[in-house]
């Protein structure tokens, strides 16, 4: 009886064993976003709005680097250091596919999303109301400098939040931002 119960024992512990070596050769999709936030990704080199009622807009670096900026001084718990962004308010942007701003933010509006993406589709997701700064202290922007350079390896653009204690919504190389609505 002894025998039995410790080969079967054995039997499941092999199995077990296996199964875990199956897992360790193939990263599961959760464990392999957790790992990829380093690596570099293609350069964003243009960035398209979408808007709610479908409008798509696409600015080129000219275009947006000829837009009003604003300075941003954040410090980016990754890199420990303090960096100053400069870019277009988010806001600004997304008035220019006729998403409402101010005090023209209410109701529906309210459960309404910005999903911004990177050339490699990480992506975050923004409220709105997070975005717009009649209602927000935090400022979101889409840099294209730091500390008075271009933004090398992070690309023409990239999302940037203050107000963030982790970099994880600062999406590099950024390249498409898109408006949906979350309760239609
Ligand atoms: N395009 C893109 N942006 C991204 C990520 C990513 O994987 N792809 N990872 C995010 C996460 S989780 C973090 S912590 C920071 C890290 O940025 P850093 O490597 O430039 O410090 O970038 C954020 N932006
Ligand atoms: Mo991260």
């Amino acid at each position: 009886m002894k025998n039995e119960f410790r080969r079967r024992f054995k039997a499941v512990a092999a199995a077990v064993a296996l199964l875990l070596l199956i897992g360790m050769g193939g990263p599961s999709p959760v464990f392999a976003q957790g790992m990829d936030h380093h690596q570099a990704s293609e350069p964003s080199t243009q960035l398209t709005l979408r808007g709610l009622d479908g409008k798509t807009v696409t600015l080129t670096p000219e275009e947006v680097a000829a837009l009003p900026h604003k300075t941003v001084s954040v410090f980016n718990s990754h890199t420990k250091a303090n960096e100053s962004y400069s870019g277009v308010a988010l806001a600004d942007l997304l008035a220019r596919i006729g998403v409402p701003r101010g005090e023209e933010v209410k109701g529906r509006l309210f459960m309404t999303a910005v999903i911004a993406e990177g050339t490699d589709k990480y992506s975050v997701l923004y409220a709105l109301a997070e975005v717009d700064p009649s209602i927000h202290t935090g400022d979101v922007i889409v840099a294209d400098s730091v500390d008075g350079q271009k933004l090398g390896k992070d690309g023409a653009f990239k999302m940037v939040s203050s107000e963030e204690r982790r970099p994880a919504r600062w999406v590099r190389n950024l390249n498409e931002i898109s408006v949906i609505e979350v309760k239609p």
